[in-house]
């Protein structure tokens, strides 16, 4: 990374952003040498609440902020930026059908990734965690046709990190070996970011004294494993939304660093190297795994220094391979609202 990082978050007054900008700006994401141009776009509704995250960010006196701007101009916003945080889009009310949320985020998209295009650096990664996080990605990638496809990610690392936490917690339960999330790897989020989802803990492993192991024989609880976890990782979301009145925010801002922090930051990660792989959501290139072309699916990926490749040639066990089906035709239907939206 360049020794000053340009950075949009749009949906900058919103709560993930809240939590994420700690993360930016105390050196987690882009190393603690780089300082950060950091932008926030939000809309007009939005514009007296950004101005009170900008004074607590200046009161924050963060060593690696260069310059903070809050802005509702897209081509401000945008401008030369080197990394783009889509948090901003239109929330799903009660009520209200898929096809109608598509509609509004189609717009929103569209709109991001035209400035994309018209402003930001050709070399922009791009991030989208504001849902449907994965066609919502797909939209702004085909506005910003100057940007290479492999610049775009959609965020699957907030289900792929819950996954490791159940799965640490039943280890830890089971097996009396006292263990936590980061002591768990390779774990799969195969395609939406929806409840279609495929949590997939046949490769993952546990360190366990000292060695990584297979998961399977330290949960010992093959009921849970094949039963409760995949339904409990997909509906993950709701229960925090139960509990707390509030969609995930702390956990979803600690993702998108994860998620960049992998892909394009400085910093060491437990999580990637040698072997390893993490969740992201990207553009199904070549039919990996028999997924459709031109999807932004989620797949095991191995990512560093700006560059992100599928890993290929895991074994897939039959239940999985079923679960994926419903998660594509999800996404295939997703992407047909889009296209008639847009073609409209
Ligand atoms: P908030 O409602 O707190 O914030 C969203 C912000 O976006 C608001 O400030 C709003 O004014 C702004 N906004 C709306 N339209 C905009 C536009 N055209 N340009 C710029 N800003 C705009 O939501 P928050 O909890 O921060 O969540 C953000 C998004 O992340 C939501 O779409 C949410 O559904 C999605 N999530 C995705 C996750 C993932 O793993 N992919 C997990 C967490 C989260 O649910």
């Amino acid at each position: 990374m360049a020794d000053v990082v340009r950075v949009v978050v749009t949906g900058g007054a919103g709560q993930i952003a809240y939590s994420l900008i700690p993360h930016i700006c105390k050196g987690l994401i882009f190393g603690p040498s780089t300082m950060v141009d950091l932008r926030l776009l939000d809309i007009e509704p939005a514009k007296d609440a950004l101005k009170g995250v900008v004074m607590e960010i200046q009161d924050s006196a963060y060593d690696l902020m260069a310059s903070v701007m809050a802005t509702t101009d897209v081509a401000q916003a945008f401008k030369d930026v080197q990394v783009a945080v889509l948090l901003g889009g239109f929330p799903r009310k009660q009520g209200m059908e898929r096809q109608d949320l598509i509609e509004k985020n189609v717009q929103i998209m569209r709109l991001h990734g035209q400035a994309l295009e018209q402003h930001a650096d050709r070399n922009c990664k791009v991030v989208v965690v504001a849902n449907p996080a994965n066609t919502n990605c797909l939209v702004a990638m085909k506005y910003a046709p100057s940007i290479s496809p492999a610049n775009f990610s959609a965020l699957t690392r907030l289900d792929h990190d819950r996954l490791r936490g159940m799965l640490a917690a039943k280890v830890t339960e089971k097996s009396h070996h006292k263990i936590s999330a980061k002591d768990i790897r390779n774990c799969v989020i195969w395609g939406n970011h929806s409840s279609s989802q495929v949590p997939d803990a046949t490769h993952a492993e546990a360190l366990v004294e000292g060695k990584w192991q297979a998961i399977a024989p330290l949960c010992n609880d093959p009921q849970w494993l094949e039963k409760e976890l995949v339904p409990a990782v997909q509906n993950r979301g709701a229960a925090v939304i139960a509990a707390r009145k509030l969609s995930s925010a702390l956990s979803a801002a600690n993702a998108v660093a994860c998620h960049l922090r992998d892909w394009v930051g400085v910093t060491s990660s437990s999580t990637t190297g040698d072997g390893m792989f993490v969740s992201m959501a990207v553009i199904s290139d070549g039919n990996p795994y028999g997924i459709p072309e031109g999807l932004v699916f989620s797949f095991p990926v191995a990512s560093s220094n700006g560059k992100c490749e599928i890993v290929q040639g895991l074994s897939i066990s039959t239940h999985v391979r079923e679960l994926l089906d419903a998660t594509v035709a999800e996404l295939l239907a997703e992407r047909e609202m889009a296209t008639s939206i847009i073609a409209a």
